[in-house]
């Protein structure tokens, strides 16, 4: 269709050096042909929707522990608000820039629409590293950071949560300043800490919905995840509780990652012990191997030149868990030639656009990540609905209600890939069921 050709070309000339951003938006925006009538064209809906309504880019100064300045970049992209406020983690990693937030942040506007909760996308970050920092640096870092943030945030105006390298620690840190500076106890951000607003389930829900989602399109295909050897990339909070999960449910994960390396650990990963190792000690993957005398450490040194390791190893299930573009077309052959049935993305955008497009043709069953993954911000949605009504909910609550939105998206996916003749094809029914709720909302808003 000329509509989506065109508006992908322009996007490719304006922003020629943010590839994972115009990556995400190759991804979706094909998919959406279908629903592209003259009215959407009309609307100039795509081009509204690829521009987020406002970014925010400012400087971080802080003061490390040998009372040198450092600066760093700090950024809150504001990308949609036409289903609520703007919401979404923040990511601290060395990566991190304006690009690379925007394709969180589009991302993040379909995922949440998803959910079928009042929530906009938005997300953000710094290109700070909180790898060999001390606790102290960390907390100035994340003083310094919401000293300029919290100007352009509010309960019911933007509310971020965590994403890689922004876990409890850091929010509890951050929610103190703007405490700080505002004077508001609100839920202003969410992942918080049990003991003033924290949702019980948040830090598990990402992980726990993504296994969900796993199963629900599991057993819609007459299969389970009982008694499978499942591999699992990543050793953060995404990846540590989809291995929990995975227990739970009688499956068996055999692998974590980090930058560093993989851990292979063919009794089953020690969840007890991956734990302790990253929540507790902040350790690396190799003090795992340690612990647990069965464990091979491997490192990225010893991958095959081009390839994650990870994904080499034979399994009826994958969950990649870490972070972009960590599966692509070759890992995705191997895993398709190993027998692998499904494939859950816990991270975003994991697989490449060829390692999609092969594991779609291999008719896998495949949940991509704005769909998988959303447990996460849909907890963090019942966060801030606690948070507003002043209320705790059990953990049994929430997790009921995970579970319960968990098999709505999938059913959502899967029913929209059916009404467009593509049944099974949940990239498809994920992008447009999506994109469907806030083209609509944004034309009955009118254009301001
Ligand atoms: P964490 O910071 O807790 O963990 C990140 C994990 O991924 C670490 O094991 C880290 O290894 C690894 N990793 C990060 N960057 C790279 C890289 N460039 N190469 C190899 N490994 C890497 O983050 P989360 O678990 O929260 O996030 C993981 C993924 O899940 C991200 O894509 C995030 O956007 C997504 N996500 C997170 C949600 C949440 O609620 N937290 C919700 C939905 C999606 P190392 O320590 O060596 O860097
Ligand atoms: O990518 C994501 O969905 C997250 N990092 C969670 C966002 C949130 O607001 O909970």
């Amino acid at each position: 269709m000329a509509y989506v050709q065109h508006v992908l070309d322009k996007l490719g000339r304006q922003y020629p050096g943010d590839q994972e951003f115009l990556q995400a938006i190759r991804e979706v925006l094909p998919t959406l042909r279908p629903v592209l009538d003259a009215r959407y064209e009309k609307c100039r809906i795509l081009e509204r929707m690829v521009e987020p309504e406002r970014v925010i880019a400012f400087r971080v100064d802080w003061v490390d522990d040998k009372g040198e300045v450092q600066v760093n970049r700090g950024f809150r992209v504001q990308f949609n608000s036409a289903l609520g406020p703007y919401k979404g983690g923040l990511r601290f990693h060395p990566s991190v820039n304006m690009g690379l937030l925007k394709f969180l942040g589009f991302e993040q506007i379909f995922k949440n629409s998803l959910t079928g909760l009042a929530i906009g996308g938005g997300k953000g970050g710094a290109d700070f590293d909180p790898k060999g920092k001390s606790d102290m640096e960390v907390m100035r870092f994340c003083q310094a950071f919401m000293s300029e943030l919290h100007r352009h945030i509010g309960a019911t105006i933007d509310v971020p949560a965590g994403d890689i390298g922004v876990g409890g620690r850091e929010i509890g840190y951050m929610y103190g300043q703007y405490k700080h500076l505002t004077k508001l106890y609100e839920g202003v951000l969410t992942g918080k800490n049990l003991l003033f607003g924290g949702s019980l389930a948040r830090t598990e829900a990402t992980g726990y919905g993504l296994v969900y989602f796993a199963d629900d399109m599991l057993k819609d295909r007459g299969q389970g995840l009982e008694g499978k050897i499942c591999t699992v990339s990543g050793s953060g909070n995404v990846a540590i509780y989809c291995c929990e999960k995975l227990w739970q449910l009688g499956a068996r994960p055999v692998t974590v990652s980090d930058s560093q390396g993989m851990i292979h650990d063919p009794d089953g990963i020690k969840v007890d012990v991956l734990k302790q190792v990253k929540e507790v000690e902040r350790a690396r993957l190799t003090r795992y191997a340690e612990l647990v005398p069965g464990a091979k450490h491997i490192p990225v040194a010893q991958y095959p030149a081009g390839r994650n390791a990870v994904w080499s190893i034979p399994c009826f299930a994958a969950f990649p868990c870490a972070t972009q573009n960590e599966l692509n077309h070759e890992d995705a052959k191997e895993l398709i030639k190993n027998g692998c049935a499904c494939i859950a993305e816990g991270a975003n955008m994991p697989s490449t656009l060829e390692a999609v497009d092969a594991i779609l043709e291999a008719k896998l069953a495949y949940g991509p990540a704005k769909a998988a993954n959303a447990g996460g911000v849909a907890t963090s949605q019942l966060e801030m609905a606690q948070n507003a009504s002043m209320q705790h909910w059990s953990f049994e609550q929430v997790d009921g209600q995970l579970k319960r939105i968990m098999a709505n998206i999938y059913n959502n996916a899967a029913t929209t890939a059916k009404e467009f003749k593509q049944p099974g094809n949940l990239v498809l029914g994920a992008n447009i069921a999506g994109f469907r709720k806030v083209a609509e909302a944004m034309i009955a808003q009118g254009i301001c």
